[in-house]
């Protein structure tokens, strides 16, 4: 019964099983519970009602229900009872349950890896009147389940007090797994400086929407925000300001560490960046000899961008970006290193496509695989190199087919198109914080586009998956963060999780106004745009 991923759009009809089985499970879901608990709030989160929009639904009969003797039962193996634990860690609090992780027993929330049609990250859903048995070949898939488990419960069930419940999971089948295999989300820590618990904080608001990739921009004109035990500078004096004059920061190696670790416990894999050959100041302040004309300018606490470069004629300029990208190598796990390339407005072409020419095996060397913006495809991008799109509906045509040509010669590309997922473009003209240089931003028009079909010409192969990227220049508080966020962040999820057959405004943005009481739960702050039904306050 797998269905097979379209790459376009299919006409807006809804499916009619699916539509049937909806209907016949909260008719079936209101029979059960009349004359128990009250009725409205007693009917189960219908499978389907959850984001991103799963690839296939069968709904069942009957729901299954946590109660004070429910046991989770994982298979013995220390991932899966990571991730058992994980959920007990959500369950407990709210539902005031013991639920204890066990190995033995055939009933309750049964975590189990088995072969099957689930890929590295997809996933199993049964949920019937004795258990709800979550089945994946891979510890991310057993993840993913969990998060799905967990939007199909009470949106109490977020709250760290104890809950009246009840805690019912709809009865029927899920059958789920990612259209991409990249599905990011970028925090630049670079123009204001991000603590370690806010991006951790972060981290937890990505993984519910099974986004599976943290890009941290680590360097910009304005701060340098890792510890480099070659050069020291760039963090202690490079990273001591931030936009705005603030005291800026940085992660010791540590930090970064714990950060790496965090995010792998969500099955995220990190993506560092620094910014190069432009969106240099804080390395030239803090270093005059990376300066052709050896002299060091001031720190720069504003907001414009493309002044400045590395020198790119000098030998000196290539130990550096060698001693950097190795000790960052050698702290993330993952096979990706950003090398920025964006806006290099202060380097001749020449001039850059000799840096690239440089830089890129330097990369290589340290056993990584480059991601560049998308203007690395004017030089030569490396074989295996991914370039991340960040151009508009209205870029130049010639600008899009470059990228296209690099897509047809073997350049993967992940999308983050700014006029429909910048996270920092304002809502509307009346949004209080962010930007509005790719114009305004609502939620409709960032959730309404299909990653295969937007750059006419790529490849289907070429497209790796979706990236909502979070400048910094005009935000510092996490709630700050959330609201640009949300609720534009999980539209950016389903576009890189669901196949494009789901993809249907009318019906998402109910399913997306069905989350607000989750985040009012989680404490996360949200804009609550005109454009979608949300509940009542
Ligand atoms: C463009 S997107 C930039 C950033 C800014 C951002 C603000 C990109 C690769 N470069 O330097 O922070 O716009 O929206």
């Amino acid at each position: 019964m797998r269905r097979h991923h379209r790459t376009t759009p299919r006409p807006r009809t809804p499916r009619l099983p699916r539509l049937l089985g909806t209907l016949l499970l909260v008719a079936s879901a209101g029979v059960l519970t009349a004359g128990s608990a009250p009725a409205a709030s007693a009917a189960p989160v219908p499978l389907d009602r959850i984001i991103p929009a799963p690839a296939e639904v069968t709904p069942g009969a009957t729901p299954y229900r946590i109660t004070a003797g429910t046991r989770i039962r994982v298979d013995d193996d220390p991932e899966v009872r990571r991730v058992g634990e994980y959920l007990a860690g959500i369950l407990r609090p709210s539902t005031g349950y013991p639920l204890p992780v066990t190995t033995t027993g055939a009933a309750g929330i049964l975590l189990r890896l088995a072969p099957g049609p689930y890929g590295t990250e997809g996933y199993r859903l049964d949920s019937d009147a004795s258990r709800v048995t979550l089945t994946a070949a891979t510890p991310a898939g057993l993840f993913h389940a969990v998060q799905t488990l967990r939007q199909l419960l009470p949106p109490a069930v977020e709250k760290d007090t104890v809950q009246p419940g009840p805690w019912e999971v709809a009865g029927g089948t899920i059958t789920d797994r990612p259209r991409y295999g990249y599905r990011g989300a970028m925090l630049d820590v670079a123009r204001h400086f991000l603590t370690v618990d806010q991006v951790k904080r972060y981290i937890d608001q990505l993984a519910l929407y099974k986004i599976n990739t943290l890009h941290l921009h680590l360097s910009d004109d304005q701060g340098w925000r890792i510890a480099v035990g070659s050069w020291p500078r760039l963090a202690t004096y490079g990273g001591s300001t931030q936009v705005g004059g603030g005291p800026g920061g940085h992660y010791t190696k540590d930090d970064y560490r714990e950060i790496v670790r965090y995010a792998s416990s969500r099955f995220l894999q990190v993506v560092p960046e620094i910014d190069m050959p432009g969106h240099t100041n804080a390395a030239l302040a803090s270093y005059a000899e990376l300066n052709c004309d050896g002299v060091a300018p001031p720190l720069y606490t504003g907001t414009k961008v493309g002044f400045s470069s590395l020198c790119v004629p000098k030998d000196i300029t290539y130990d550096f970006v060698d001693d950097v990208i190795r000790e960052i190598a050698e702290l993330t796990p993952g096979p990706y290193l950003h090398i920025g390339g964006d806006e290099a407005h202060s380097t001749s072409h020449e001039d850059y496509v000799a840096f690239m020419d440089r830089v890129q095996p330097l990369v290589a060397r340290h056993g990584k695989t480059v991601i560049g913006w998308h203007q690395l495809t004017g030089a030569t991008p490396a074989p295996g190199a991914l370039a991340q799109y960040w151009g508009l509906d209205t870029t130049a045509p010639a600008e899009k087919e470059q990228v296209v040509r690099a897509a047809k010669n073997g350049t993967g590309l992940i999308l983050s198109p700014a006029d429909r997922i910048y996270l920092d473009m304002k809502y509307d003209k009346n949004t209080r914080l962010g930007l509005a240089w790719a114009g305004y931003v609502e939620v409709q028009r960032s959730y309404d586009w299909d990653p295969g079909t937007y750059l006419p010409g790529a490849p289907a192969s070429a497209i790796k998956g979706v990236e909502a990227p979070m400048w910094t220049e005009t935000l510092q508080a996490s709630a700050d963060l959330e609201y640009m966020a949300f609720p534009r962040l999980p539209g950016a999820a389903e576009l890189g999780w669901s196949p494009a057959s789901t993809h249907d405004w009318d019906t998402y943005k109910v399913r997306l106004a069905a989350q607000a009481p989750r985040w009012d739960a989680l404490g996360i702050t949200y804009h609550r745009s005109p454009q979608v039904p949300w509940p009542a306050l």
